[in-house]
């Protein structure tokens, strides 16, 4: 895996008050290639879509402040490379240490749903991943009917076989991707919370109006 950039590629972007933050969350996206995996980080972190590849080699970091009942909570998205080989202890840390676990496959890619599996199993070499919170997107929502060679019945026999959450989305239009990373986001964070209340925290459970509005102006960054 190739090194991320320097630390003077950050733009102004990348700049966080990181007193205004209760708690970071890591969220990583592991799918096939050419999934979408960075288009969705893309469109979800700064709302754009270009049609492009995105022909990035090495691990990339998005981040994004979420707002949650008054509290703002960092989520930082890992989009690590293609692929992914003998991993070494930064990889396999990062696996232990991320909160969730989002499964890419889109429906141009049958085999893309089919290799979910081999995700899964690759995962479980170095995590139990009974300790984090996951989903499976299915991405290119957008696609003509006669493009699409993933079939509903599939997508279903998917998510019961391996007990995931499944939400069909579209980088390119933006449909179902805020709901889907926001279902994952809520449960990672009352997780936090309930581990933390039995240890004795108490949490303000009264709802802001802009509960669900995430802050744009740190919005996304690659580092
Ligand atoms: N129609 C459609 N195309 C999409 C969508 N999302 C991504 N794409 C396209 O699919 C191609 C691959 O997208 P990437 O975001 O680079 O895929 P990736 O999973 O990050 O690929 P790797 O970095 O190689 O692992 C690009 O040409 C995108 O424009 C979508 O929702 N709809
Ligand atoms: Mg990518």
């Amino acid at each position: 895996m190739k090194s991320a950039p320097e630390q003077e590629d950050l733009n102004e972007t990348d700049l966080i008050d990181l007193s205004t933050i209760s708690e970071t969350f890591n969220i990583i996206l592991m799918g096939d290639s050419s999934t979408g995996k960075t288009s969705i980080l893309q469109r979800f972190c700064d709302n754009f879509f270009k049609t492009e590849k995105n022909n990035i080699n090495y691990l990339q970091i998005f981040k994004k402040v979420y707002l949650l009942l008054n509290k703002s909570y960092l989520i930082k998205f890992w989009d690590p490379p293609d692929f992914m080989d003998n991993c070494n202890d930064f990889e396999i840390n990062m696996f232990r240490n991320c909160d969730g676990i989002i499964y890419i496959c889109s429906y141009d890619n049958a085999a893309s749903l089919t290799h979910i599996n081999t995700w899964y199993q690759f995962l479980t070499q170095y995590v139990d991943l009974s300790t984090k919170e996951m989903a499976l997107f299915v991405n290119k929502k957008d696609l003509k009917e006669e493009n699409k060679n993933i079939t509903e019945e599939q997508i279903d026999k998917k998510s019961k076989d391996l007990q995931l959450d499944i939400f069909e989305i579209s980088a390119k239009s933006g449909y179902n991707v805020n709901k889907s990373f926001k279902n994952i986001i809520d449960k990672i964070i009352e997780k936090y919370k309930n581990i933390n209340k039995s240890k004795g925290y108490e949490y303000n459970t009264e709802s802001s109006d802009n509960e669900i509005e995430n802050e744009k102006e740190e919005g996304c960054s690659i580092i």
